[in-house]
């Protein structure tokens, strides 16, 4: 037993010393947020297992790599691999805490599907020891650490699950723990950010604090389960609707033919202002998905929320109809679409409206579509095979008569307006004003 987990165990019920777990933390589901987990916990000492149903991402992890790109992750992983204190696996070992950190994603009719969150519930309840700790990571709907409580419960009679509400400790902890880390930063974040830990109980919320505590410096606060399952979807709905005022203000200053840039930057210098930045719409995984789940839990009230979901997916399609108006002024020519990932700087295309709009864009306009993006060497999704190509960014700059900015990457923000003198600009972040 090692230093970490004396710390942990000393608020644990009695229990846990009687058992000897396979691992000190599971972490399930080894994807964007439960890889560098397990690699930062076992940076700080404690022996983990990362499970996942994929057999691919184990034999990479247990061969000390990695299958997704994030800054200083590979160093990580392959120490804690190299030291024994990382290694993965497709079975849900005995373990003092376990973690899940698998996906969430949106349902038909854009209502949250916790399939998976309940799947790891099951993989873990006959497995888990008295004494043990459960942690939800995953962005969920308000009540899903209680559905895990309840699901375990029914597998393991033999164990005390402690209720929303109890005063009692119970025999395990359960509690809710949202990831808030930025992709492109999730190392940092994950030490750095303070944490929000809600416990089913104070005695939980205690329990799973410890863990934190061993490696987290920002600080670690601590409530009740619903609250922080309510926190993790408010902090993404608040960006959501801050985003979706910029955009909106972006295509009313288009109707009215004023620089939005410009706008924005002098409202900001009012001393309570701080109006966002306008772009092509919202991507990825989290912001463009987990208003949905407030929205599922309360459709009749969160009308603001909705319609803010509602705004920024109407604005890829805006600027998608936008840049077709452009191209029928430049009849036959090509269009330059700079950047493809959901955000600057990063190697991630999912849910990226930047694709969307390429893709749309290419299905019927094939070889006139030009895309210029660092971060891949081949097309992704459905632009593969469409007849548009990958150029660089000199050839583009060359061939195209109209030049789309989506993605501020690094490598683009050299331009100035008079690099592309003489040709149709459309720059959708602002990146040439700036
Ligand atoms: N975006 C704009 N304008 C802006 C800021 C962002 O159009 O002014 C767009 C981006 O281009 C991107 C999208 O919004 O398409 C989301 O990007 P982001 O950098 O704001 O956030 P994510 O999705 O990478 O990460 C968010 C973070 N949440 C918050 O900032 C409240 C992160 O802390 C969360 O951990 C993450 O979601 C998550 O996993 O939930």
């Amino acid at each position: 037993m090692n230093a970490p987990f004396e710390a942990a165990s000393a608020l644990a019920p009695d229990a846990t010393r009687e058992a000897t777990p396979e691992h000190e933390v599971a972490v399930i589901g080894l994807g964007y947020i439960g890889l560098p987990t397990a690699a930062v916990l076992a940076s700080h000492g404690w022996s983990v297992c990362g499970v996942d149903v994929s057999p691919h991402v184990v034999e990479t992890v247990n061969a000390g790599g990695v299958h997704i790109e994030e800054r200083d992750l590979d160093g990580l992983v392959r120490s804690a691999t190299k030291a024994r204190l990382l290694v993965a696996s497709t079975e849900v070992p005995t373990a003092h805490f376990y973690m899940i950190a698998v996906p969430t994603p949106l349902g038909p009719g854009n209502t949250p599907d916790i399939s998976f969150v309940e799947a790891a519930a099951r993989a873990i309840a006959p497995k888990i020891l008295p004494g043990a700790c459960v942690i939800v990571e995953s962005t969920s709907p308000i009540g899903t650490t209680e559905r895990v409580a309840e699901l375990i419960a029914e597998v393991r009679p033999d164990l005390a699950v402690p209720r929303f509400g109890d005063e009692d400790a119970g025999d395990i902890a359960l509690a809710y723990c949202p990831e808030r880390v930025l992709p492109g930063r999730i190392v940092t974040e994950l030490v750095y950010n303070d944490r929000v830990i809600g416990g089913v109980t104070p005695a939980c919320a205690a329990r799973a604090a410890a863990l934190y505590h061993s490696f987290v410096k920002g600080d670690c606060l601590v409530t009740n389960a619903r609250i922080a399952e309510t926190v993790k979807l408010v902090e993404n709905s608040f960006r959501d609707v801050n985003i979706a005022f910029a955009n909106e203000l972006s295509m009313i200053a288009d109707a009215m033919e004023i620089d939005v840039w410009e706008v924005i930057r002098l409202a900001n210098r009012h001393p309570r202002v701080h109006i966002l930045q306008p772009g092509p719409g919202v991507g990825g995984h989290c912001i463009a998905v987990d208003p949905w789940f407030i929205v599922a839990g309360a459709p009749e009230t969160a009308r603001l929320i909705r319609t803010a979901r509602e705004v920024n997916d109407r604005k890829a399609v805006y600027t998608e109809e936008k840049i077709r108006a452009l191209l029928a002024a430049a009849p036959g020519g090509k269009v330059a679409l700079l950047g493809l990932a959901f955000k600057p700087d990063i190697d991630d295309f999912r849910e990226s409206p930047a694709l969307e709009i390429a893709s749309a864009l290419a299905r019927d306009l094939g070889e006139r579509v030009m895309v210029v993006e660092p971060f891949t060497d081949d097309l992704p999704g459905e632009l593969a095979g469409t007849g548009a190509s990958l150029a660089t960014l000199d050839a583009a700059l060359r061939e195209a008569e109209v030049v789309v900015v989506l993605v501020d990457h690094t490598a683009f923000r050299h331009l100035s307006p008079g690099d592309l003198a003489g040709r149709i600009v459309y720059d959708t972040r602002g990146m040439l004003t700036r």
